[in-house]
C-alpha cells in the first residue's frame, strides 16, 4: 500500500537489531541508549495510531528518569495526560520487538483490531531530557511520525510533567491551561503568589532537565520562593551522586549540596516527576521526608480544610507496598484517612486514586499528585462562589481551590508538589523538622539483587507476597515472624534487570539482620 512507503523506507534508517527484544515496563521502554533507536521511530508509528483512534494528541516522552545518564528511554502519554492502558502497552511491545521485515503487518494487524481510521489526522508532542542521547533519539520519533503523516510539536528539553500537562492542556481546548512552557509557569506561580510567604529552599536538580527549567521559573514565583540551586549544571552528570531516587535509597544527602544545620533541602530526580525532602540536625544526623511523609502532609492539610470548610468529601491516600509501615499506622489510625495499596507504578496508584473524591497517591520515593474529582471540584468552584458562605468557610473553601491550581493533576510533578508542600508549611506554620515529626519511620533499607531470570518471581496482594518460586514466601514468613513490626517482600523490578528486596522492622539491627538473611536465600 502506498500509505506504507514511506514508513517501509524510513524504518531502514533506524533498524533493528536482530533478536533484541525490549518489554514496555513500568514506566515505558527503558535501557541502554545504544538500543533505542528503532524503538523510538516505532514509537514515533504507534503514537500516531494511538492519535488517529482516540482523535486526541498523544505526548512522546523521551528520558529515563533516574536511570543513569548513559540510559535513555521513552514512554507514551495519554489524551487526558495518563499512561497508555495495557492494552496498548502490549501493541508497544509487539511492535517494538518485531523483526524488521514483519514491522508493516504487525502495524496493520494493530489497525485492523483497533479499527483505525487512518484517514483521520494525528497531532503528536514530543519532548526530551537533558540527557546527551536525546535529540538522535526525539529525532527518530519526529521520523516515525511523519513517515504516517502525523504532524508534530516539538517542544525540546521539558520535565515529563510539563509534557503530561501540555498534553492535557490541548486535549481538554485550554480549560486546563494554555499548552506552553510559559502557560504552565504562569499556571502553577498564580496559584502559588496567593498562598504563601518568602522562604529559602535548596533544590538539588540531579544534573538534570528540573534544574534547568527551576532556573525559567524563578522570575514567576518574584522571591516568595528564593531557590537556592545545586547540581544545577550541564556538565555534571545526572543522577550520579545526586537526586531524588539516590537520595531516598542510600538515605543521605546528594554530593555537592551546601546544607547549614536544618535548612529545608529537596532532590528532583532525572525528569523531575519525583520529589524528597531532608535535611540534618545539629548532630550531624540525616532526616528524609520521602513521599509518605509528602502524603501525609498533603493529605492532612486537606482533611482539615474539607471540616473547616463544611464538605463532605472522602479523601483517601493510595501507597505501595514500598510505603512505610509508620506512614500507613498514622494515616489509618491517627487521622483515620482511607488508605489503599497498589502495586508499583504511578499507572496503578493514578488508577485507584480517581476512585476518591479526593485521592492523594504517592509512591515512596517521591513520585506522586492528588487527583479531585470532577464532582469534588464543582462543589469546591460553588461554594467558593456562594454569597452565604461565612468568612471560616470562605477561607478554606479558597484554599482548597488554590491547591487545585497549583497541583499538576496529569501526573506527579517535583516543581508542582514542590510548591504544594511549600504552600502547605506556610500556612500551616510548620517548619521541616515540624513536619518530620508527624510519624517517626520505621528503620527500612532497599536493596537489588541480581539473578539470572527474575522473571522466575511473580507476586501477588499488590505485590506484598511470591507465589513463585516455592518456598521463597514461607522463608520471608518465617524470616518477618522473628520481629516486631517487621515486613517484607521480593518483586522484579520493571525498570531494571534486578530483583528488589525490601526490609523493614522495629530496629536498625533487625532490619540488617533481615536483609543478610535474605542476601542468603538467593546466593
Ligand atoms: P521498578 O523498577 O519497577 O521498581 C521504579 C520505581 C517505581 C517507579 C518506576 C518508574 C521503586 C521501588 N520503584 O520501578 O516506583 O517510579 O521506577 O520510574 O522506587
Ligand atoms: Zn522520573
Amino acid at each position: 500500500m502506498a500509505q506504507f512507503e514511506e514508513v517501509s523506507q524510513k524504518s531502514k534508517l533506524h533498524p533493528k537489531p536482530e533478536g533484541l527484544a525490549l518489554q514496555y515496563g513500568t514506566a515505558g521502554f527503558r535501557t541502554d541508549a545504544k538500543h533505542l533507536d528503532h524503538i523510538m521511530f516505532r514509537m514515533g508509528l504507534l503514537a500516531t495510531l494511538r492519535s488517529k483512534k482516540t482523535k486526541s494528541t498523544i505526548g512522546v516522552m523521551v528520558t529515563a528518569s533516574h536511570n543513569p545518564e548513559e540510559d535513555n528511554g521513552v514512554k507514551l502519554i495519554d489524551p487526558m495526560g495518563e499512561m497508555v492502558t495495557a492494552v496498548w502497552e502490549g501493541y508497544a511491545t509487539q511492535l517494538a520487538n518485531t523483526e524488521q521485515d514483519s514491522l508493516l503487518k504487525e502495524l496493520k494487524d494493530i489497525i485492523e483490531k483497533e479499527d483505525i481510521d487512518m484517514s483521520e489526522p494525528a497531532s503528536i508532542y514530543v519532548g526530551k531530557d537533558t540527557r546527551p542521547s536525546g535529540a538522535s533519539l526525539s529525532r527518530a520519533v519526529l521520523d516515525g511520525v511523519s513517515s504516517l503523516g502525523g504532524k508534530t510539536h516539538d517542544y525540546g528539553l521539558v520535565t515529563t510533567p510539563q509534557l503530561h500537562y501540555m498534553v492535557c492542556c490541548c486535549n481538554t481546548h485550554g480549560c486546563y491551561g494554555s499548552p506552553t512552557v510559559e502557560g504552565y509557569y504562569q499556571k502553577l506561580s498564580q496559584a502559588f503568589l496567593q498562598l504563601t510567604q518568602n522562604k529559602r529552599l535548596l533544590v538539588d536538580g540531579a544534573n538534570g532537565i528540573g534544574a534547568l527549567k527551576m532556573r525559567e521559573m524563578e522570575p514567576f514565583l518574584r522571591s516568595k520562593l528564593q531557590v537556592v540551586l545545586s547540581n544545577d549544571s550541564s556538565s555534571g552528570k545526572l543522577n550520579h551522586m545526586c537526586g531524588a531516587d539516590y537520595v531516598k535509597v542510600q538515605q543521605k544527602a546528594p554530593q555537592g549540596m551546601n546544607m547549614g544545620v536544618g535548612e529545608c533541602c529537596c532532590s528532583f530526580d532525572g525528569d523531575a516527576d519525583r520529589i524528597v525532602y531532608y535535611y540534618t540536625d545539629s548532630k550531624g544526623c540525616f532526616h528524609l521526608l520521602d513521599g509518605d511523609k509528602i502524603a501525609t502532609l498533603i493529605s492532612t492539610y486537606l482533611k482539615e480544610l474539607l471540616t473547616q470548610a463544611g464538605l463532605n468529601l472522602q479523601i483517601a491516600v493510595v501507597q505501595t507496598a514500598y510505603a512505610n509501615g509508620s506512614s500507613t499506622r498514622y494515616l489509618e489510625d491517627v487521622m483515620k484517612v482511607a488508605v489503599c495499596c497498589t502495586k508499583t507504578g504511578v499507572k496503578h496508584l493514578h488508577h485507584a486514586a480517581q476512585e476518591y473524591d479526593i485521592g492523594v497517591y504517592f509512591e515512596a520515593n517521591g513520585h506522586g499528585t492528588v487527583l479531585f474529582s470532577k464532582a469534588a471540584q464543582k462543589q469546591i468552584q460553588e461554594l467558593v462562589k456562594d454569597p452565604n458562605t461565612n468568612d471560616e468557610r470562605k477561607r478554606a473553601v479558597k484554599l482548597l481551590e488554590s491547591t487545585i491550581n497549583l497541583i499538576n493533576q496529569t501526573v506527579g510533578d517535583a516543581i508542582s508538589d514542590m510548591l504544594v508542600i511549600e504552600t502547605v508549611l506556610a500556612i500551616r506554620g510548620m517548619s521541616v523538622q515540624d513536619w518530620h515529626a508527624i510519624y517517626t519511620d520505621l528503620p527500612n533499607r532497599q536493596l537489588k539483587v541480581t539473578v539470572s531470570d527474575r522473571r522466575v518471581i511473580d507476586t501477588t496482594d499488590a505485590e506484598r507476597r511470591a507465589v513463585t518460586p516455592e518456598g521463597l514466601q514461607d522463608a520471608i514468613d518465617s524470616l518477618v515472624k522473628k520481629y516486631k513490626t517487621a515486613r517484607s517482600f521480593v518483586r522484579p523490578s520493571g525498570t531494571e534487570d534486578v530483583v528488589r528486596v525490601y526490609a523493614e522492622a522495629d530496629t536498625q539491627v533487625h532490619m540488617i539482620i533481615m536483609l543478610i538473611i535474605y542476601l542468603n536465600i538467593f546466593n
